[in-house]
């Protein structure tokens, strides 16, 4: 298995931000313990996006941390980011995977239990798993059981994390889940203090993991 660690798996949103305070927001989430950060735009050109994910990729290096990219395995690749992650109507993994080679990471979204087999399968490297919360960001999505979570934790052998409205105050709820970590936008994205959110978030994950 790669060595990468999703305990605070933290997607960025860029909607409202200066690109001068989206950088520094995501600097003070690296300096709060982010384990892994997923690059994640949905309205940029393709050359604005890997404009982008150059100068986020500088930061995540600094940090030591994996940088991932959603849905666009184009724009991984001309970065050289570390991973892709890929939903139910973007590229299939295993294509991917053929692309990208083995030591590339590429997670995947599983809402469902053969979703999951199908995406480890196929040679994901860790799942994604929600919307467990309804979610004030822009995604389309349906919400996902705590108990079809447990089952889809059980079912693979690689890291899965929870997604969808979560923050320090309700993360409870995944007590004794079994997932390797939670992934969050919002509760970091547009925090008072980022890295203040980052920090309380791990905190409380380790509390309760
Ligand atoms: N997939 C399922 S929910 C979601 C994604 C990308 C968004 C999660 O955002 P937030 O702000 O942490 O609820
Ligand atoms: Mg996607």
């Amino acid at each position: 298995m790669k060595n990468f660690d999703t305990t605070l798996y933290f997607i960025t949103d860029s909607t409202g931000f200066s690109e001068e305070e989206f950088l520094s927001r995501v600097e003070r989430a690296l300096k709060g313990g982010v384990t892994l950060l997923q690059l994640r735009e949905k309205e940029k050109t393709t050359r604005e996006y890997i404009a982008l994910a150059e100068k986020v990729h500088k930061l995540t290096q600094k940090y030591n941390i994996p940088l991932i990219i959603d849905d666009r395995i184009d724009v991984a690749m001309a970065v050289n980011a570390e991973g892709v992650h890929l939903g139910q109507s973007d590229m299939p993994v295993d294509i991917a995977r053929k692309i990208l080679g083995k030591d590339k990471i590429i997670g995947a979204t599983a809402k469902t239990v053969p979703q999951a087999l199908e995406a480890y399968a196929n040679g994901a490297d860790n799942l994604g798993v929600g919307a467990i919360y309804p979610t004030t960001t822009k995604v389309k999505t349906v919400l996902t059981s705590v108990d079809t979570l447990k089952e889809i934790v059980k079912a693979v052998p690689i890291p899965v994390n929870a997604i969808g409205g979560l923050n320090k105050n309700n993360i409870d709820i995944l007590e004794n889940t079994g997932i390797a970590g939670v992934c969050v936008v919002s509760a970091i994205m547009k925090a008072d203090n980022p890295k203040k959110a980052a920090e309380e978030i791990k905190e409380k994950f380790a509390a309760i993991k």
